[in-house]
């Protein structure tokens, strides 16, 4: 009942009452990993089917997002303390030449939600950053966000920087933007491509399990 709550109050963007009642739910002793699956996740899996639907927009998945970075913040720890570990890793970032973001930043929430931790490398991000940043810190899965026709091709670039540095077998590498397609994220030799960010954390998840 109480986990069916959070996920509505999330589904709403309630951020203060999903903190308050993550807190609540903590102690009554409820175990945190429900409240992460069951209360959080479920309601970010909710709005992110509603989003690939077209019945919510983008403000919506935004404030719902924030809720669940405010039922998080107070989760976290005893999620740290029962050992309970992400379920991959992720990079991801938007490619160089191109400062848009607001994308990007949806398909990282929308990850998130899956339980997975994502390293953010931000926008305008040079092929020499991101192969550092594999290195570094290992991830399942690189996601490239590119927006406009000028930058798309960038994402080739960064593929073929990796296969040159010989770590483009380390990561599967998903890519996504208004201006890219099925068809050109299989030329570039990515391995897949998402239209959404409720489908690019689909295929996260199924990349990190
Ligand atoms: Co720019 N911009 N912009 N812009 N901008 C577009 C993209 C444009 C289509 C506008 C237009 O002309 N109609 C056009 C591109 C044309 C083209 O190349 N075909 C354009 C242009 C030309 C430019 C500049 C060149 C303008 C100029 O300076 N002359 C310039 C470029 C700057 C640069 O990047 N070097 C520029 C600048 C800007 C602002 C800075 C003003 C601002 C960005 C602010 C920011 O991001 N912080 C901006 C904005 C806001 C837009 C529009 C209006 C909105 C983009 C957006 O955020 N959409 C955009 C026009 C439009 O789309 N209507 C436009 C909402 C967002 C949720 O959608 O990012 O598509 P989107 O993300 C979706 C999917 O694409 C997908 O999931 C998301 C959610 O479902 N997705 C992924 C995205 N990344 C993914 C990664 C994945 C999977 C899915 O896996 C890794």
């Amino acid at each position: 009942m109480l986990l069916e709550e959070i996920s509505l109050l999330l589904q709403k963007g309630k951020a203060k009452e999903v903190k308050s009642l993550v807190q609540q739910a903590l102690d009554e002793g409820v175990q945190p990993a429900d409240i992460l699956n069951e209360g959080l996740i479920k309601g970010m899996s909710i709005i992110g089917g509603k989003f690939r639907n077209n019945e919510v927009f983008v403000p919506e998945v935004l404030v719902a997002a924030r809720a669940m970075n405010f039922g998080l913040e107070i989760l976290r720890p005893a999620l740290v303390r029962d050992g309970n570990k992400a379920k991959g890793k992720a990079l991801i970032c938007t490619v160089h030449g191109d400062l848009h973001d607001i994308g990007k930043n949806l398909v990282k929430m929308m990850i998130e939600g899956q339980g997975i931790e994502v390293i953010d490398l931000g926008v305008d991000v040079a092929p020499e950053v991101i192969a550092e940043a594999i290195q570094e810190h290992h991830p399942d899965l690189l996601c490239l966000s590119a927006l406009l026709t000028t930058t798309m091709m960038n994402q080739k670039v960064i593929i073929d920087y990796l296969k040159k540095a010989g770590i483009r077998d380390q990561v599967k590498i998903l890519v996504g933007g208004a201006p890219v397609t099925e068809q050109f994220a299989r030329d570039i030799g990515a391995d897949a491509y998402a239209a959404d960010a409720a489908s690019a954390s689909e295929l996260a998840l199924a990349y990190c399990r």
